[in-house]
């Protein structure tokens, strides 16, 4: 007999991923050098702090060209002299491939950084979608006070490129201000 309807074998609760293939990558404060701005401060901070983790579903093989991925990242709320927790941000290793993010909960900012070209910052609330164009690397910061929730999708073959973008850096960092979200311009 033919079995014409399966149980998809990951589930998305609407907040989380839920099933055997998810993976889950935590991301603490000592694996974030380089990132914030006061590296005084974050060689004082506790090592063993998460920032954020990242739940990923890779039905296919990493490279695998037409293949997709799926994820949520929750960041938590918090800061490091006055930055807020953001992920480390990065840009495609092949720089072409786009991605899409959407809000699930909590406030906070995308940061896009094209290749050639001036940085701009989207606002990231539950149900904003946002495109991230090819050539264009992206960081994510939780600027509420409740964790942040996004969800992605990305071409399996993409891959993650660190090293550039946190040399040049993304041109913006965001602060806690008096009336909310400070946004610099570096
Ligand atoms: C996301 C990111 C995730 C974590 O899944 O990988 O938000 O950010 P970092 O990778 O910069 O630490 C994505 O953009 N994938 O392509
Ligand atoms: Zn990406």
């Amino acid at each position: 007999m033919i079995q014409a309807i399966i149980k998809p074998e990951v589930e998305f609760t609407g907040k989380e991923l839920r099933g055997a293939p998810v993976q889950t990558l935590v991301r603490k404060m000592k694996n974030l050098e380089g990132v914030f701005v006061d590296q005084n401060a974050w060689k004082l901070s506790n090592p063993e702090q998460v920032l954020y983790t990242v739940e990923s579903y890779c039905p296919v093989a990493g490279g695998t060209e037409g293949g997709l991925f799926f994820g949520i990242t929750h960041i938590n709320s918090g800061d490091l002299s006055g930055e807020f927790f953001m992920t480390k941000g990065h840009i495609h290793e092949k720089p072409n491939r786009g991605e899409y993010y959407w809000g699930i909960r909590g406030d906070g900012l995308l940061v896009l950084k094209p290749m050639e070209g001036d940085p701009w910052v989207e606002k990231v609330f539950p149900g904003s979608l946002h495109y991230i164009p090819g050539y264009t690397a992206h960081r994510l910061i939780n600027t509420g006070k409740e964790i942040l929730d996004v969800g992605a999708c990305w071409p399996a073959d993409a891959g993650h490129e660190y090293g550039q973008i946190l040399k040049d850096g993304f041109g913006i960092r965001v602060f806690q201000g008096s009336e909310g979200p400070r946004v610099r311009f570096e």
